[in-house]
């Protein structure tokens, strides 16, 4: 390295020179994703809420410190399932760091999972944030849906089946019809078969 640029790194402070910068983004990205995940018998004993309801911890199967994925009361697609922060915080501005790096980092662990799983080739992963973008529950959650070629006739269909306001369209799709509350004895057998694959 030529000893112009060997002073000039010498005389940064710190936090700007770029070993210390990798360095710091390492860290990070250590801390983010080395959250712990939960046994079984840990996720049956805690508490979870989404928003104004109290999840029974049979929907929840993979759990952080900062997060955790359950199934969905009603899936638009097989394998439809939501990661959520511990935390209730409405808005995605809220998360801090670390709760967003472990939201994205479970969401990526269980979109993979899941994609295998239902023998799916493409996963779309959305956020509605705040209710003008079609949020219900007001508790950040990442939609994961695994998807196949031709499971929706107009493939970005889905981002309107996933803003239920949409009601023309949801008729259009008969969604209504297709989409009632599941039982929760339904919802935890799905939840059973997902805790497997994330062992
Ligand atoms: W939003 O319109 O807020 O982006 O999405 C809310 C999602 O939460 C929907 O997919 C809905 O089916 C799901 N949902 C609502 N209540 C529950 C619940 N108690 N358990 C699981 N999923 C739920």
């Amino acid at each position: 390295m030529a000893k112009a640029v060997k002073l000039l790194l010498a005389s940064l402070p710190p936090s700007r020179s770029p070993r210390s910068a990798a360095a710091n983004y390492q860290l990070r990205i250590t801390r983010a994703s080395s959250t712990s995940s939960y046994t079984h018998s840990k996720m049956d004993s805690e508490n979870y809420t989404f928003g104004p309801y109290k999840i029974d911890h049979k929907e929840v199967f993979y759990s952080t410190d900062l997060s955790y994925a359950m199934v969905n009361l009603r899936p638009l697609l097989p394998g439809h399932v939501l990661v959520c922060p511990r935390r209730e915080v409405k808005r995605f501005v809220d998360l801090t760091a670390e709760e967003t790096g472990d939201l994205w980092l479970t969401a990526q662990k269980v979109g993979s999972r899941l994609e295998n799983y239902h023998r799916a080739s493409s996963l779309t992963f959305a956020i509605q944030d705040g209710p003008q973008a079609g949020q219900t529950v007001p508790h950040v959650h990442i939609h994961i849906l695994p998807r196949q070629s031709g499971d929706f006739e107009k493939n970005d269909e889905i981002y309107d089946a996933i803003n239920e306001k949409e009601k023309e369209l949801s008729q259009k799709l008969d969604l209504d019809k297709e989409r009632k509350d599941r039982s929760l004895e339904e919802m935890a057998g799905e939840a059973a078969e997902y805790r497997r694959l994330l062992l």
